[in-house]
């Protein structure tokens, strides 16, 4: 067992609040950036003894940690579920221990609501419809037939919350406008993965000219995928150039973004820390919180072509997300 513990057993003194973390893994670079924010938030100067588990994308893991935290009588458990389902008897566990459940990044799909205390990530299937009315607009704009955009997508771990959202926002799009789906396939929210993908996909077909990334790790590979097969990353598909679609706005990604290697990249914000520290204090002063509380998140393209989109949230409320140029 390599995971990371780090707790303090030694503070056990009442005003301190032990909070057992169960993370998915280190796949992406979202994830150390998420990791990082738990591990500052919930550190020993702020008043709280984190026992963080890293579960290496594996649900049993996960399982494991959280009875872990139970034996130890933690105060929290936090939760960054892996996929969405596979919860119901570990969470009842915990519901049975008196031990609030909140929920971190990806969702949890349980028959029974109050399995869980409260969730805070990201609207993931709004991030996936963003990113399909980016394509259309930028289509319409440089007078691009629908059926001229052939597209790959890379899709996340299979039956996490950011791939179900992420590639249904797509599909509502081919649906909508017509568009070719290539291929699909997951790339694991890796980069190795990511460029393995890329790679078979672009000698099975040779007609790609959109990639669709669940990730920014996975748009690193493919981008690594597609030079290696000596085409170019960028927006004049309708001359052999490959066009980059994705997720998250790490650094790199806004990197690639300003260098017009990324096209278009939708924020997914991992710095949920303090966003859960707050729900632990309302929590701990006996107030209410509301079950769902999604980060409100932007759009950032390569260039002014197109201006804003129009998309439905999972609230189903339809907004206008501008969408920042970084040229
Ligand atoms: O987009 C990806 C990470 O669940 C939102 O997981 C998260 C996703 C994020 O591996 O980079």
């Amino acid at each position: 067992d390599s995971s990371d513990k780090s707790s303090d057993s030694s503070s056990s003194s009442d005003d301190v609040i032990t909070v057992g973390f169960s993370q998915v893994g280190a796949e992406s670079d979202w994830r150390t950036a998420n990791s990082q924010s738990m591990k500052d938030t919930f550190s020993k100067e702020n008043g709280y003894d984190l026992i963080f588990d890293d579960a290496q994308q594996k649900q049993e893991n996960q399982i494991t940690a959280i009875r872990n935290f139970i034996q130890q009588e933690v105060d929290y458990i936090l939760l960054a579920p892996v996929t969405e389902t596979g919860w119901d008897t570990v969470l009842q566990e915990a519901k049975d221990a008196d031990i609030p459940v909140i929920i971190v990044d990806r969702m949890v799909d349980v028959s029974d609501d109050s399995l869980y205390t409260t969730w805070i990530g990201t609207d993931a299937l709004c991030e996936g419809r963003k990113a399909a009315e980016w394509l259309n607009g930028f289509a319409e704009a440089k007078g691009i037939a629908a059926s001229d955009i052939h597209i790959a997508d890379i899709q996340g771990t299979i039956g996490s919350t950011a791939q179900i959202g992420r590639t249904k926002g797509l599909e509502e799009g081919v649906d909508k406008y017509g568009w070719d789906l290539v291929a699909q396939q997951t790339g694991e929210f890796t980069q190795a993965k990511g460029q393995e993908v890329m790679e078979s996909m672009l000698k099975q077909y040779d007609n790609i000219n959109v990639v669709y990334c669940e990730n920014d790790n996975e748009a690193f590979g493919a981008i690594d995928a597609i030079e290696a097969a000596g085409k170019t990353v960028g927006s004049d598909i309708a001359n052999g150039e490959i066009m980059v679609i994705s997720f998250d706005t790490t650094h790199a990604g806004l990197q690639d973004v300003l260098d017009g290697k990324i096209e278009c990249d939708v924020e997914c914000n991992p710095l949920h820390g303090p966003r859960a520290e707050e729900l632990i204090k309302k929590l701990e002063a006996g107030e209410d919180v509301d079950k769902l509380n999604y980060v409100d998140e932007e759009i950032f393209a390569h260039d002014d072509t197109v201006k804003s989109v129009k998309a439905t949230n999972s609230l189903d409320e339809e907004k206008d997300f501008d969408v920042t140029p970084l040229t």
